[in-house]
Order: C-alpha cells, then sequence, then structure tokens
C-alpha cells in the first residue's frame, strides 16, 4: 500500500521512482491531511520535510528515503497508542 502511494505520486512528473518537492507536497496533502500546518509557515515546514527527508541531497525523495518518513509516523502513532493504553 505505502508502495502504491509513493509510485501514484512519484509518477506525476519527472521521474517516476522517485518524488520532487512539489510532489511530496501534494502526496502529504492528499494522504496526510493535518501533517503541514496551513499557513505561511508551510513552505517552511515542508521544505524542511523534505530536507531531512533527502539524505543524499540530490533534490529528489527516492523510495527509501521516502520510507524514513513512514517509519517517523509510524513510530509516532505506535508511541500515541502506547501512551493512550497506559492512561
Ligand atoms: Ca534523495
Amino acid at each position: 500500500m505505502i508502495i502504491q502511494v509513493f509510485v501514484r505520486y512519484a509518477g506525476t512528473h519527472s521521474s517516476r521512482r522517485s518524488l520532487s518537492k512539489e510532489e511530496l507536497r501534494v502526496l502529504l496533502e492528499k494522504e496526510l491531511p493535518g501533517f503541514l500546518e496551513s499557513g505561511e509557515d508551510q513552505d517552511d515546514a515542508m521544505e524542511k520535510v523534505f530536507r531531512s527527508l533527502d539524505s543524499n541531497e540530490d533534490a529528489t525523495v527516492s523510495f527509501p528515503e521516502f520510507l524514513l518518513l513512514v517509519t517517523e509516523l509510524l513510530a509516532a502513532c505506535h508511541k500515541h497508542f502506547q501512551e493512550e493504553g497506559a492512561s
């Protein structure tokens, strides 16, 4: 499922095997509404997310780089549910 999401958005421009900054933005907006705060800070937030994911600094996010985001999100969700269960 994660692969399908990646391929669907990666294929809209340029290379099908990586996400440009614009493709990542669209993916986050469509699949994770609320992940990026709306408003003036959105560009900054997007820039930070993109740079933190693009570890080899080639200005695209490859699938392994994208998985880092997914891993972080899953870890955050898991932590959230653990805390809910503990209270
Ligand atoms: Ca990269």
